[in-house]
């Protein structure tokens, strides 16, 4: 009798008894014996209500996600229309996302899709809307979002973040609740910020968000020698550290940020070119750090700066609205930025090569900002 009352107490959480829908249910022991119990009616209500909210969520995420290297300075937003059916089930009847920079905001893209059919010119009154940015309430480039959603008769709005740009900041979730719309936020919160780092961090600190990057070889260093006189992933130089794979992956990188910047020695040794040639993307404004001021044929459309820490750097690159860099080298310049603090994340190519020496590679201190990608074999 004990161990069939513990197995019943166990059952409905921890093992994940699917959650009640009222109905009586059955069991059979070990032994033969039958149990009926009945499950806990409200307990799925809220249980599936926050699951249901949660998958939306993640589909907007994942929307969202397909505006990368295409929208900045703007937040990747994408947003889920869902209706709830005579049968009581949920069905999604529009999606849409933030695709390029200046174009319509990922609501009203879901919202107005196909404006001149019939689902098009739908009210979608009393639907639900994901979003996983608060909609915005202001006239930017585009009508506020919020007004849409109220003309629209949508009866709850279901966030994941707060938009910190001070034009909106509250204001959009303001006038969906004096509509009279149901406000949920905070959904997926932590997913939202990850996906969207360059813009929070742009956004809240008043900086780029900063990436640093270099390859090294198994055993840590990121250069030969310097007697050799060998540049280490220079552009037609006879040494390479990365693989093919780690050179794509690399390039990819490249079409998602803003900007890259490199220090006036490797300009000089280099001469990299700083495009991305080995993936499909937008290319990202050339930077050059040259704190000595000794460059005097930087190509036009890059930028040169003569900034002197990393702080007044980061600043010169804010007010140029660049949203995130990546910082490709050389060593000093790597240096600076891991001393400042002023980063969110290294990524590390590691070769399979071991160097035997030369040019040590940084050594970070803080693990949870480092990422090492090392081939696939
Ligand atoms: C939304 N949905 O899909 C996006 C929002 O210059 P604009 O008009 O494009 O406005 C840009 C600002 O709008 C941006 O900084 C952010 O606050 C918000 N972005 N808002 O409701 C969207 N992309
Ligand atoms: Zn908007």
């Amino acid at each position: 009798m004990l161990s069939l009352w513990s197995g019943y107490v166990a059952f409905p959480r921890a093992a994940g008894w699917p959650a009640g829908d009222g109905k009586a249910m059955q069991i059979y022991t070990k032994k033969g014996n039958r149990i009926f119990f009945c499950n806990f009616a409200h307990r799925k209500e809220e249980m599936t209500q926050h699951e249901t909210d949660t998958q939306y969520m993640r589909r907007c995420l994942q929307l969202a996600a397909q505006g990368l290297g295409r929208v900045r300075p703007n937040p990747l937003v994408g947003c889920v229309v869902v209706v709830r059916g005579a049968d009581g089930k949920s069905r999604v009847v529009s999606e849409g996302y933030h695709q390029e920079h200046g174009h319509n905001h990922a609501e009203r893209n879901a919202l107005l899709r196909g404006a001149d059919s019939p689902a098009g010119a739908r009210s979608y009154e009393g639907a639900t809307l994901y979003v996983n940015l608060e909609p915005c309430s202001h006239y930017g480039l585009t009508p506020p979002c919020a007004n849409l959603i109220v003309e629209k008769s949508i009866v709850r709005v279901v966030c994941c973040n707060d938009d910190p740009n001070p034009l909106v900041a509250g204001r959009g979730f303001a006038k969906l609740e004096a509509a009279g719309i149901e406000v949920v936020r905070g959904v997926l919160e932590e997913e939202g910020r990850w996906l969207n780092r360059r813009f929070f961090t742009y956004m809240e600190q008043g900086r780029p968000y900063v990436i640093l990057k270099w390859a090294e070889s198994a055993d840590g260093y990121m250069a030969p020698a310097a007697a050799t006189g060998v540049a280490v992933g220079g552009q037609g130089k006879s040494y390479w550290l990365s693989t093919e794979d780690q050179n794509r992956l690399n390039h990819r990188w490249r079409t998602e940020e803003a900007a890259i910047l490199v220090g006036s020695e490797t300009y000089l040794r280099d001469r990299p070119a700083l495009t991305a040639r080995h993936y499909l993307g937008p290319q990202p404004q050339p930077v050059v750090l040259d704190r000595r001021g000794r460059l005097k044929d930087v190509p036009s459309g890059w930028l040169h700066l003569q900034t002197e820490s990393v702080g007044e750097t980061l600043k010169a690159l804010y007010e140029r609205k660049i949203q995130s860099v990546i910082v490709e080298g050389g060593r000093q310049i790597l240096d600076a930025f891991l001393a400042s603090g002023l980063y969110d994340e290294v990524r590390i190519l590691r070769s399979p090569v071991r160097l035997g020496g030369g040019l040590a590679a940084p050594t970070p201190t803080d693990g949870r900002r480092v990422h090492i990608y090392t081939p696939i074999r």
